[in-house]
């Protein structure tokens, strides 16, 4: 019998307003039932907001470094339970076990920054323009804090939310992606037993469209961050911002690597596997375009094509396999589409294309697909597919490829190949996104260092790395008069 889960609202594991359930299976097999976890509607929400609030108090009142020491402990769980822990995200998301395995890191990568951050959260003192005066800011907790997770990253992308969210002061809300639900389960028990007081953390479980929906509508929840399609993070972004709310986005992408003609094959080849059929290209961060040097070209596709037919489909728990299936039916049937629409356009389908049969039917299989000949400007150049689809362009310079690039309306990572350290440094510049990696595919972003894209993946934020604390707290601008007189600033000038 799998078992019922529950949400945990108030301080306490409690089962939703509704009593609904939603079921949560396993991607390579369906057959492999998780468990029920609780269909939450806005009444849990409120019930969620209001516990928050009392957490927050609780919680912004505790000096940060206690705050951080509480993070270390979360970071020495994970790390303790890192194997079991990508074990039941794999069971529930897919992807082989050395992704999630990666994925728990990031995790407690995320953790152990936030912990140090305890003890800095700097502010700034900076001298006065007028003598006898003290000018600075400091970070003040913003309050409950909403984040809507997606399933790609079942544990990393939660965290680089709530980890410093929760340095910062604030309470959280997190409502995860409906396909990963134990995931954020886990974390949430590791959270209450490293110390987190019980009101600071809450766990709706529940859709989009109801409990994202009740989060992001909810007035007592001053800051949402999101992560997941372009489409729906305008929806979030029109009711932000009548509400006037704090919002990070953290969208689409259509990432694309160039090969340049003196680039270093095996190992671009090695690269585009990686960036393309990795996590069985459900990252933002995919490799979804490859763009290729037309004196490569046709050497470089065939190498590519041998090798992407040698990847092996299978369960990701299972210790050969490569690619694991995509997360559900709906996701499926999206790339199927895709590759309809690629051979409408008349590109040419050289590798996949197709779900696999026999053991795989069981589950969401699809074969890493390669489109060559793909035009710019083609719909299947341009929109976001989230699976194993990559489209080859072929280019005839270094400016060509460039503007092939860029010529799309997402903007999260880019990479190029070349042993010209010229032409590096022009793609660093020149390349319109907000991550360029030079002679490594396009996913690969570490912790530490702030994530985002530019144009329609992102609205400004980064998530990660130091500039993810300015978004969740407010700066707070003090002055400090001791002249004992009145001085008027930009008035009462001060003479050498
Ligand atoms: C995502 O693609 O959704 O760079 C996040 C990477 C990971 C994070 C990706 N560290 O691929």
């Amino acid at each position: 019998m799998a078992k019922t889960f529950k949400n945990f609202i108030g301080g306490e594991w409690v089962a939703p307003a509704t009593g609904a359930h939603f079921e949560n299976r396993n991607p390579a097999n369906t057959a492999d039932l998780i468990g029920r976890f609780p269909d939450s509607d806005r009444r849990d929400v409120d019930a969620a907001v209001r516990s928050a609030r009392r957490g927050f108090v609780l919680w912004s009142g505790t000096p940060a470094p206690v705050r951080g020491d509480v993070l270390r402990r979360v970071g020495d769980l994970l790390a303790e339970r890192k194997d079991a822990i990508a074990d039941v995200m794999t069971r529930e998301m897919g992807k082989v076990l050395a992704e999630t395995g990666g994925d728990v890191q990031e995790g407690i990568d995320t953790a152990y920054y936030a912990a140090t951050e305890g003890r800095r959260l700097f502010g700034h003192v900076v001298p006065s323009e007028l003598r006898s005066k003290w000018a600075m800011s400091y970070r003040r907790p913003i309050g409950v804090v909403g984040l809507i997770t997606p399933f790609n990253f079942p544990m990393a992308i939660p965290t680089w939310k709530m980890f410093p969210a929760l340095v910062c002061g604030n309470a959280v809300i997190i409502k995860p992606s409906e396909d990963v639900p134990h995931t954020v389960h886990l974390l949430v028990e590791i959270l209450l037993e490293a110390g987190l007081p019980p009101e600071v953390i809450q766990l709706v479980h529940g859709r989009g469209e109801t409990v994202g929906r009740a989060l992001v509508e909810h007035p007592q929840v001053p800051v949402i961050s999101f992560t997941g399609s372009t489409e729906t993070g305008a929806l979030i972004g029109e009711t932000c911002g009548r509400m006037h709310k704090r919002l990070s986005l953290e969208m689409g992408g259509k990432n694309a690597m160039i090969v340049m003609d003196d680039a270093d094959l095996d190992l671009a080849l090695e690269g585009v596997l990686w960036g393309a059929f990795g996590t069985t290209g459900q990252r933002c961060t995919a490799t979804s375009r490859l763009i290729l040097h037309r004196k490569i070209h046709d050497r470089f596709l065939r190498r590519l094509g041998d090798a992407a037919e040698g990847l092996r489909l299978g369960d990701g728990r299972q210790e050969r396999t490569d690619v694991g299936p995509l997360i559900h039916e709906a996701s499926r049937d999206k790339v199927e589409r895709y590759v309809e629409i690629g051979q409408e356009e008349g590109a040419d389908l050289v590798l996949g294309g197709k779900a696999p049969g026999g053991r795989l039917a069981d589950g969401w299989f699809y074969r890493p697909t390669i489109f060559a000949g793909v035009r710019p400007r083609s719909r299947l150049e341009q929109e976001e597919i989230f699976g194993p689809v990559l489209s080859v362009i072929r280019v005839s310079s270094f400016d060509e490829a460039v503007r092939v690039n860029n010529d799309v309306r997402y903007g999260l990572s880019s990479s190029v190949y070349t042993g010209d350290v010229d032409l590096a440094f022009r793609a660093m510049r020149d390349l319109d996104n907000g991550i360029t990696y030079v002679n490594a595919p396009t996913i690969g972003a570490e912790a530490h260092m702030p994530f985002g894209g530019v144009k329609a993946t992102g609205n400004g934020h980064r998530e990660g790395g130091w500039e993810v604390y300015d978004f969740y707290s407010e700066t707070k601008v003090c002055y400090v008069d001791y002249s004992g007189r009145l001085q008027r600033a930009q008035i009462d000038a001060v003479l050498p």
